[in-house]
Formats: C-alpha cells, structure tokens, sequence
C-alpha cells in the first residue's frame, strides 16, 4: 500500500492533529495491483491480538474516508490464519471511541466465546478469550456483531477473514502461497460522494432492502487487478457486503472449480458457470490460468431485488449495477512467480454431510419483512416468526448434541440465513434438489422461498451467552431480523 506524501499530510491537518495520535492513512493509487491483507499467522505461536482503530482511507483519488481497521490496517483487519485443531488465545483491543463486540463466523465455539452482542468491548478495553479450535480447514471470517450498530461497523471496515489450516493443503493439491496463487478476496460494494467520500445514510428504502452501493471494493481496494502466475489460481471468496448478492463468473468463461463452501473441504471439486455468493458467505474456487490468457471476474446484476423490484433504486451506477452485470476484478496472467500447480485435485478429502435426522424435531422459522414494518421502530422493521429481536428475550433452547429440521421461509425476498455456533446441510431448496453450491457444509444459506436444513447443535451456549440466528442482510439483522437460542 503506498502512502503518498501529500495524502499523508493532508490527513494530518485535516483530522490526525486534533485526536491526538496520528491515525493511519491510506491513499489508493489508481490502477494498481490487489494487495491482499497482511498475513497473520498464528498456527505455530497459538495466540494473536486485534487491535482495532479508527483511520482514514483515500478510496477514490486523494478523498478521505473515515474508516476503522485492525492492526494498523486503515479499513479491513489481517487475515489470521489459525491451526483447525489447536486452542488459540485470541484477544481484542478496542481503541475506538464506542463499544464493539467482535464475531468469529464459522468458528465452532461456545457461546461465551462467539463474539455476539452479549459481548460488547468498551473502549480502551481488551477481550481477551480462548478459543478451543477443533474443526475441518475453512475459510471463515471475523466481523463486528454489535446491538443494532453492526451494518454501519462492517460498512467502516470491521472485519476480516480467517483461514481454518491444518497444513495440508499441498498434499491436497490445491495452491497456498498466499496473495501469489492463493487469493483472499473479501467483496464489498459501497457508495461514495462527488468527491470520492464512502457514504452510509441508510434510508427507507435500504433499511427495508438493505444497502448497496455502485462501487465495488476488494480487500478494500478499487479499481485494483490481480496479478497471477499461469496454473491453477485459488480464489478464497468472501461476500463481505452489508445486503448485495453477486453472481459471480469468469468474463472469458472459465469454469469456476467449487472446492469449498463456509464450513470446509466437499470431496470433489464442483464445476459452477455462475456461482451465487450472499452476504455472509464464503467460496472457495480453482480457476485455471494455464493457457496464460487474461480473464476478469465479474458479477451479474444483484438478483434480490424482491418483489418491491428494481424501480426504486436510484439512478446512475446504482441503477445500472442492479440492473446489468459489472466487473469485480481483473485478473492479469502475468506474475513472475513460477507455475506452482498445473492440474486440478480430481478429489478432495472434505466429508459431505449426510446428517441422519429421522424423527429429529422440527423448527419453522419465517424471516418476516411485512410492509407494516415501514410504520415501526428502526429496530422492529423486520422480525423471525413475527418477534423482532429482543436482547433480553431468549426465543428458544435446543438440546446439545440433537440435530434439528428447519424449514425457513424467506418473506418478500431472499435473505441470507446465518446460524451461530453449527455447521448443517441444505436439504432441500424450494422442495427440490440442492444447488451445486450448498451441497457442502453450511453455516449460511441463501433463503429464496423455502429452505429445509438439517442443523447440528454440538456447542453449549447458555441463556445469557446464547447463540443468535439471522438474516445477514445487516439491515435486516441490526432491524430486528434475528433471535437468540441456547444449547444446553
Ligand atoms: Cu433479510
């Protein structure tokens, strides 16, 4: 990340004299490569601190934005790539001025250790946890999970990914050298002023649709390309977007090889054309580079528009990434790096999931999106089976160690169910068969109808730590679309 001078000293005069200590500054060159976030690895020494800061990052040309990060990152966090099978002592330093509670989704742990609103971290202070880390290789994510505040955090940059290793992915056959053959691509969209400044002012509309925007970001990054080696390319998606869901595809019409879903490894690699990724969720894909041509990464048009329909949107970008495909990502065949991997794995290790659920109870969940909602409190817009979410409200307990039938059904549009604390497997979708992209281990999935999952309670939570359960359509979520459960 270069840091121009002027930039650098703009920022100082502008905001970083007043606060005290300096803040860090990005300015973005125009044209430049993808950078990817600084690795942290913490498989060996078993322990790893976030520090969370606010900073101002130039988007767009010299603008600053106010944005937060972690570890001196001025938006985004490091990856922290952890061993899947080992304790890790994680602690989080707030150094911003308002509370935050920090999520880890996809890690299987208990509830006083997820990281949700019961678990706020006040200024100044450090939260330091356990985490007991005993689960397939995956690629996860962390983000801000704070009482009614979460869609604004995650639009300022509190987030970042983790990988789940457990040093195998050579014998695997798949690419690891991180940012040269193995890509992290966490995919935001945004919207920003005349003058290049990132905007949030949710109105309405967006509390009731969500909130995208007609800028696309990569690791926080715009406009940037991908430089890879020829050879087989890993791409480790992350939908980090407050509401918007891409269809994501090759420009030139290479085959996007599923290698991964949220939870880990399937076991083969899945051939998709399109693969639909919602907010929340995580991909992992092979491309293959080895004929040396260029390609780009590009998105279809969002397909959740809902029955409200694309007419409300407003002009501009804004109308045309809704209604028409746009490009997400360069990416050049031209590193110097040496071909690492040639051929796709014909098999992967990951186990499928094949829960045994006969006679298991069943739940129905409805994420509810009545245009009444218009009429209520910001917090009580949306709601699960007719309750917005309360904090002090536990909606149910499951039993530990059962597996469960949801069936969900998904009002006006589709929403992006996530569950704290499980992995589960799609049933069925719509009563059909799965889609090629939810046949592996989930801990999100796309509602668009109705949704049957079978879900796996092994961790404990208690009822003032419990687990939650919501639409990933931060909107929704931080508007009431959630509830809480233990297991006990
Ligand atoms: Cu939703």
């Amino acid at each position: 990340m270069t840091v121009t001078r002027r930039a650098f000293l703009a920022s100082v005069c502008a905001a970083g004299l007043a606060a005290g200590l300096p803040r860090p500054i990005r300015a973005q060159p125009e044209g430049s490569v993808l950078q990817m976030p600084p690795l942290l690895d913490a498989t060996s020494s078993g322990a790893f601190d976030l520090v969370a800061q606010d900073a101002e990052t130039a988007f767009i040309g010299r603008t600053a934005s106010a944005t937060w990060g972690f570890n001196n990152q001025t938006f985004l966090g490091p990856t922290l790539r952890l061993a899947a099978n080992r304790a890790v002592a994680a602690s989080v330093t707030n150094h911003l001025t308002e509370p935050f509670a920090l999520h880890w989704h996809g890690l299987l742990v208990p509830g006083y250790a997820d990281g949700g609103p019961h678990m706020p971290i006040e200024p100044k202070k450090k939260w330091s946890i356990e985490l007991d880390i005993n689960q397939p290789p995956a690629t996860i994510w962390y983000h801000s999970h704070t009482h009614l505040h979460t869609a604004n955090h995650v639009q300022k940059g509190l987030a970042g990914v983790i990988q789940l290793s457990d040093g195998r992915d050579d014998e695997r056959g798949l690419p690891t050298e991180y940012g040269i053959d193995d890509l992290t691509l966490v995919i935001q969209d945004r919207r920003f002023d005349r003058r290049g400044k990132m905007v949030y002012d949710p109105g309405m509309h967006d509390e009731m649709m969500g909130f995208t925007g007609d800028v696309i970001l990569v690791n926080g990054q715009v406009g940037a390309k991908a430089v890879v080696p020829r050879g087989i390319v890993r791409l480790r998606l992350l939908n980090g977007s407050n509401a918007r869901v891409y269809d994501l595809a090759s420009r030139a019409g290479r085959l996007l090889h599923l290698v991964a879903t949220d939870a880990g490894f399937l076991d083969r690699p899945t051939t998709i054309e399109v693969l639909r990724l919602a907010p929340g969720e995580r991909a992992e894909v092979l491309i293959d580079f080895t004929d040396g041509t260029n390609d780009v990464l590009v998105s279809g048009p969002n397909p959740n528009v809902g029955m409200m329909g694309g007419g409300m949107m407003g002009g501009g970008m804004m109308g045309r990434t809704q209604k028409a495909g746009f490009d997400i990502l360069p990416i050049e065949v031209g590193s110097t790096h040496a071909t690492r991997i040639e051929r796709l794995p014909e098999s992967l290790d990951g186990v499928m999931p094949d829960l045994v659920a006969l006679g298991a109870f069943r739940r129905d969940i409805t994420l509810d999106m009545g245009m009444g909602g218009m009429m209520r409190r910001r917090d009580k817009r949306h709601s699960i089976n007719g309750q917005s979410f309360d904090m002090d409200k536990l909606n149910f307990s499951v039993q530990r160690g059962v597996t469960e039938i949801w069936t969900i059904e998904g009002q006006m549009m589709a929403h992006p169910l996530h569950i704290h604390g499980v992995v589960f497997q799609v049933l069925s979708e719509n009563g059909g068969p799965v889609s090629p992209r939810n046949r592996g281990w989930k801990d999100t999935v796309l509602v668009d109808g109705r949704v049957e999952i079978a879900v796996q309670f092994d961790q404990p939570a208690s009822a003032d730590k419990p687990f939650m359960f919501h639409c990933h359509i931060l909107e929704h979520e931080d508007g009431g679309m959630m509830g809480q459960f233990a297991v006990v």
